[in-house]
């Protein structure tokens, strides 16, 4: 199967579940879990999750029982966006293509909607089971993981100066890069991989993060690309690539999808 048939066949997988996992739109309150879905549906890549997926399968795993689990990070990244969008952050007016979740419905319910798609996401993963799990995205959400990166990125933008390559490379690898690596080893915990395969999925979720990060710049031409320029900034999203495919050799064949699931991040047709 070619690799962007595996991707659509994950994300209608992932859809499925979020769905199912979501309360409806009859339950009460009604206000809060039409925001819920509005941000969910249409979703946008569901790169995480589908991460999360291929994690699991590079270490032997099979079946539906890991879908919890890959919707819970999802539900955790799309909380990250409501709350940046928010105008004490970001102040952006759209995601994914319209209105963001504090301009379609106001400030308060966006931030109650994140905080409710955290809580479900946490309430999803403790179902899954695994002690590991949680202790695992506790840590890479928290202060000193994506919070601390988004911490780090407003103070840079207080300033109104270019970063540094050091508080670049701070805010990179914990706003964005953290969440990849912890998507990817996910996968791995729930299968009960040992700790040398889990540390070689955790690093090649931290370089396919980075690299994300990167292209996101070239893309947008910002950050990486207002330092370095687009040559030296393409140049290390391929160096990343190639080095986080180098921690897969492990996995044999069944770290193909994670391998091609990094050339598309890099070259990102979708
Ligand atoms: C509010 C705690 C807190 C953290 C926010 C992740 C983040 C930190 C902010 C998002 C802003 C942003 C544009 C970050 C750069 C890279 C990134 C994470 C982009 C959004 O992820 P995609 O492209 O989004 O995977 P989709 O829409 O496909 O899910």
């Amino acid at each position: 199967m070619h690799i962007n048939e595996y991707i659509e066949i994950k994300k209608k997988f992932i859809d499925k579940g979020l769905d199912k996992y979501l309360p409806s739109l009859k339950a009460k309150p009604q206000a809060i879990h039409k925001a819920m879905r509005y941000v969910m549906f249409p979703g946008g890549k569901r790169i995480r999750p589908i991460l999360t997926l291929a994690g699991f399968e590079a270490c032997g795993g099979r079946g539906n029982r890991i879908l919890p689990v890959a919707c819970a990070i999802e539900l955790i990244h799309s909380y990250t966006l409501i709350h940046d969008d928010l105008p004490c952050m970001d102040n952006d007016d759209y995601r994914r293509g319209r209105l963001s979740c504090h301009k379609r419905f106001n400030e308060g319910l966006a931030l109650l909607t994140g905080d409710a798609l955290l809580t479900l996401g946490f309430q999803l993963l403790s179902e899954a089971g695994n002690i590991d799990i949680i202790k695992e995205v506790s840590k890479t959400i928290g202060s000193r993981g994506t919070i601390g990166g988004q911490v780090e990125d407003i103070r840079a933008s207080r300033i109104g100066r270019l970063e540094s390559a050091a508080d670049l490379n701070y805010i990179a690898t914990h706003k964005t890069g953290a969440l990849f690596a912890s998507a990817v080893k996910v996968g791995g915990i729930f299968k009960g991989a040992g700790r040398k395969p889990l540390a070689k999925l955790g690093n090649f979720g931290k370089c396919i993060g980075f690299t994300f990060q990167l292209v996101d710049d070239l893309i947008d031409r910002d950050g990486y690309v207002e330092t370095y320029g687009v040559r030296r900034v393409r140049k290390m999203a391929k160096g990343l690539t190639k080095r986080g495919k180098g921690y897969l050799g492990v996995f044999g064949k069944k770290a193909n999808r994670l391998s091609e699931i990094a050339d598309l991040i890099l070259d990102r047709p979708f």
